[in-house]
């Protein structure tokens, strides 16, 4: 495959069997770059990955293993590295706190210092792109927030990535083109159930075959839901900017998750979703905002990058897909 001029020759993606991985991957591999994927040992989606996309060359390490991830880093020699893996579920971090830390905080570190010493090494320039969140701002007393919004998370997912956006600008100031994507919520059709609008859109395709319930959390909270290819875009334009910045990913718009059940039983042919919905105590996390908003402004004048699909295509194409789903479309 030819590649697409001013594009690298090779980059590294972790996460890659992830949502956003996957999207990434797909990207590059269009754009003709060589990309390399950091998979889990044991993941059990490292095999469907590699039959759907053959040219992405897997390396299996466990992110708590500093030598395996400086290994593959030197292996490699990308001239880009996207860090998408870890705990991304902020109701799993409550439950492995020191686990996020390790995977989410300390293993960012190793990245950034392995692709400096990499580029110490070659004289070649390496841009590094860290999945920074919305959750690094806690419940923010100001909204929309941006670069600018001070750091002060409040659960273990959001203090492990507060911590790896931190050490980015550490790294940003030693010479490395360390750049922090501070991304909202985005979702697609490939997001696990394990987060409230898949779930809400297999829960809706569900009931409105057999009827029935779904047990849902805090449906007040209001989150900046995007879509995941978008800001995927967003972290390759921040990737090839001339120079590493914080960037806020966002639509500037906030839904309740009460709006997403809405819509997205509607879409399913359910008007009365509070018929079906019932509140789980248990689902509520110990803290969290209320809401959260970015105002994506520096990302639209500095990479040009626009959201381009709206909440209600968003949802609208996560409950198609499951739909056809069950009925075995695909
Ligand atoms: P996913 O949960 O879909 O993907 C996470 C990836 O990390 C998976 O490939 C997973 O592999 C990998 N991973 C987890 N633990 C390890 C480990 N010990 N060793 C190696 N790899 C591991 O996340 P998304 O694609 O949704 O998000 C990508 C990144 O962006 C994450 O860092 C997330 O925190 C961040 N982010 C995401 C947002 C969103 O709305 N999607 C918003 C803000 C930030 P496996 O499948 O084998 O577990
Ligand atoms: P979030 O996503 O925690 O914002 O993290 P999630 O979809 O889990 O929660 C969004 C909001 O929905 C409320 N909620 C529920 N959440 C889940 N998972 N299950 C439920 O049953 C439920 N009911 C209500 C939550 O309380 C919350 O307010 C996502 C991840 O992608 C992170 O990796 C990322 O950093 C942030 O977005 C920005």
């Amino acid at each position: 495959m030819q590649r697409t001029p001013g594009v690298p020759a090779r980059a590294l993606v972790t996460g890659v069997t992830g949502q956003d991985g996957g999207y990434l991957a797909e990207r590059l591999v269009r754009e003709g770059v060589q990309v390399h994927g950091l998979v889990r040992p044991g993941c059990p989606d490292a095999d469907g990955l590699a039959r759907r996309l053959p040219q992405v060359h897997l390396h299996a390490a466990d992110l708590s293993d500093e030598d395996a991830l400086r290994r593959v880093v030197a292996q490699v020699a990308p001239q880009e590295v996207y860090n998408l893996a870890g705990i991304s579920s902020v109701a799993y971090s409550w439950q492995e706190p020191v686990a996020t830390a390790r995977l989410s905080g300390l293993a960012p570190a190793v990245l950034l210092d392995a692709a400096l010493h990499e580029q110490d090494r070659t004289g070649e320039p390496v841009a590094f792109v860290q999945a920074s969140s919305a959750e690094i701002f806690g419940a923010a007393e100001v909204a929309p927030q941006d670069e600018s919004t001070p750091v002060r998370p409040l659960s273990p997912y959001g203090a492990a990535k507060a911590y790896a956006h931190h050490m980015v600008q550490v790294y940003r100031s030693r010479g490395l083109h360390a750049t922090s994507c501070i991304l909202f919520n985005h979702e697609s059709p490939r997001r696990p159930p394990t987060f409230v609008t898949r779930k809400i859109t297999q829960a809706a395709v569900r009931i409105a075959r057999e009827g029935g319930t779904v047990e849902l959390g805090n449906l007040e909270a209001r989150r900046d839901w995007g879509w995941a290819p978008d800001y995927v875009d967003a972290m390759v334009r921040a990737a090839r900017h001339a120079t590493a910045e914080d960037f806020v990913v966002a639509t500037g718009t906030t839904h309740a998750v009460a709006d997403f059940v809405a819509l997205a039983f509607r879409h399913a042919g359910i008007e009365d979703w509070r018929a079906h919905v019932r509140v789980d105590e248990a689902l509520r996390r110990p803290a969290e905002a209320r809401e959260q908003v970015g105002d994506a402004g520096k990302a639209r004048r500095l990479l040009g990058w626009a959201p381009t699909v709206t909440f209600e295509e968003m949802v609208a194409r996560m409950v198609q897909h499951d739909r056809d789903d069950v009925r075995g479309d695909r």
